[in-house]
């Protein structure tokens, strides 16, 4: 009996242990909506540190956009405005959103049109894990992965 309550909470620590490899940080859910080339875009993924030590976002790059920015969009005086930020701080174990209203990769003066339903490669580059490539899907909104709990129709900012 004791025997198999132990198995029990073996398959419970199984089952809620993240499913990839230890020791690294992976991206979610990155995605863009569909924007005219010569224009900016805003991409929103979510980033997963599961190594035992901290690290830092420290910038980006892709094919579609020479200039590609960290941001941060916040409220001013009833407006939101966004900042160009150095890094995004990632700490052992934690999960940071770039979501609407908040961080996002800014990519500046498209080269070429972002089409719904294509998607584009984005490189994260971090302060002590190598590059990331990032498929990043061209949505109009976010992806139905594990945050949509907000009634659809409304507009982010
Ligand atoms: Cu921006």
């Amino acid at each position: 009996m004791k025997r198999y309550f132990v198995l029990v909470i073996a398959l419970l620590l199984t089952l809620s242990a993240c499913s990839s490899s230890p020791g690294d940080i992976e991206v979610h859910n990155a995605w863009v909506r569909p924007t005219a080339k010569g224009e900016n875009a805003a991409v929103y993924l979510t980033l997963h540190n599961h190594s035992s030590t901290a690290d830092e976002l420290i910038g980006a790059s892709s094919t579609v956009a020479d200039n590609v920015e960290i941001h941060e969009s916040m409220m001013e005086n009833d407006v939101m405005q966004m900042h160009r930020i150095d890094s995004v701080p990632l700490a052992a174990d934690e999960e940071i959103m770039l979501e609407p209203g908040g961080l996002h990769v800014m990519l500046i003066d498209l080269k070429q049109d972002l089409v719904l339903g294509e998607h584009i490669s984005v490189v994260l580059h971090f302060k002590n894990h190598e590059d990331i490539v990032v498929e990043v899907h061209i949505e109009d909104q976010m992806p139905d992965e594990n945050h949509m709990h907000e009634e659809s129709g409304t507009p982010h900012p």
